[in-house]
């Protein structure tokens, strides 16, 4: 039995990660590890919560003399970092809890992981799970992210994971910690926390609420299912050279305002409505500050090195995910109520 820690686990992707790790190695114990911030619900991980494989701890990474003692109390083999502040609006009004927790708590976990595998690096690894903002931003039609492309980055959130992807490779260099990083583009799918673009607006279409679409709406992003990136991350985790970087991404590159329509198109049809109704709702609201313009990875390496391909097309998982929503609006019911005006007023007040 090996144990493995995922950090951020409650989370959206931790969470698909979490469930497709507990289910399909059943000789790996996963222990969770999660602070439950605004953007960490144990009601992602219901059907797995009573695996006996499965071993749920509250904690938080940037805890030094915490993260000791648990390293002691399971002797992990492995490691998934996925705990983040995750989200560039809040990370815009609050850059110091996203410096605390993407620098901080990696640090942490690092120095943790070296101090209790010191001497004895066989058979261990280090997953730092990353984000495609740590390069900057692209030209409209120009290249792609690459492995190499120089980091830029350009908010408090991406220069906080490109810290922390700083950190990880120094750790590789100096001390041959064995790591191993991945930079995704967008994610998209079920349990995404309704702040992000996709799931914000389904739950705004829901209620009939405007719809902010921040500048021209001309932004593009490179949409990438959630349950794509966990099999990425299972083959990366598996057969990833240590101390390399892999790309991931869907090849699927969307302006907002197109996005936003096929996303109007798919929910009038399944509430019923007219088609185009939604429309309406659309409200162009002042840009992001810094608001990037292009995001685009070049994913060759994996599928060259490790095979890996995403199985989703765009509208496919762009409808499951509407009708989980729609299945599941006591999920989004309970992850907005209470604190609802508390995000909406973070987001959209004094931009
Ligand atoms: P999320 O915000 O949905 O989840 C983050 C989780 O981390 C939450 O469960 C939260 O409670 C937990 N957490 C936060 N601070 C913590 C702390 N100090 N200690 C312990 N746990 C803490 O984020 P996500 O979208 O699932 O992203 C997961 C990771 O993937 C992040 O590192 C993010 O940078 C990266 N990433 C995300 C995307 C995307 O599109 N969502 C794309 C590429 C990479
Ligand atoms: O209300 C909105 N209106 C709007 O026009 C929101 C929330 C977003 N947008 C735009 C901004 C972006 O161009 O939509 C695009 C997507 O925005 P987000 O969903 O906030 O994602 P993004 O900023 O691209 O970052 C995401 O992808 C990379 C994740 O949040 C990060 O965690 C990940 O690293």
């Amino acid at each position: 039995m090996k144990n493995i820690l995922i950090t951020g686990g409650a989370g959206f992707i931790g969470s698909h990660l979490a469930r497709l790790f507990v289910n399909k190695y059943e000789d790996y114990h996963i222990v969770n590890l999660d602070k439950l911030t605004y953007a960490g619900n144990l009601e992602n991980l219901t059907d797995i919560e009573n695996k006996s494989n499965y071993t749920f701890v509250k904690g938080d990474i940037c805890d030094g003399p915490f993260l000791k003692s648990l390293f002691e109390q399971y002797d992990f083999d492995g490691v998934m970092h996925c705990a983040a502040e995750s989200h560039v609006d809040r990370s815009i009004k609050d850059p110091l809890a996203f410096i605390q927790t993407n620098i901080v708590g990696t640090a942490n976990l690092l120095h943790t992981a070296k101090n209790h595998w010191e001497g004895n690096f066989d058979g261990k690894r280090f997953y730092h799970i990353s984000t495609d903002e740590v390069y900057g931003s692209l030209e409209m039609g120009g290249g792609f992210f690459l492995e190499d492309t120089p980091y830029d980055p350009r908010s408090p959130y991406s220069a906080s994971k490109a810290s922390s992807d700083h950190l990880v490779r120094a750790f590789y260099h100096t001390y041959h910690f064995p790591v191993v990083i991945s930079n995704c583009s967008n994610n998209y799918g079920e349990n995404q926390f309704p702040e992000k673009l996709i799931p914000l607006f389904i739950n705004n279409i829901r209620h009939n609420r405007p719809l902010p679409v921040y500048g021209k709406g001309i932004n593009v992003r490179d949409w990438l299912y959630v349950q794509d990136h966990c099999t990425a991350i299972d083959v990366i985790f598996h057969k990833g050279r240590l101390g390399e970087t892999y790309n991931i991404g869907g090849h699927n590159e969307w302006q907002n305002i197109d996005l936003i329509h096929l996303l109007i198109k798919q929910m009038d049809q399944k509430l019923g409505r007219a088609e185009g109704t939604s429309k309406e709702l659309i409200t162009y609201v002042t840009d992001r500050a810094g608001h990037d313009l292009r995001y685009a990875i070049d994913a060759t390496k994996l599928k060259d090195e490790l095979g890996w391909v995403p199985s989703l097309q765009f509208e496919e998982g762009l409808s499951k995910t509407i009708d989980w929503y729609l299945a599941n609006q006591t999920w989004l019911d309970n992850v907005t109520s209470g604190n609802y005006q508390k995000y909406y007023d973070l987001q959209y007040a004094d931009r």
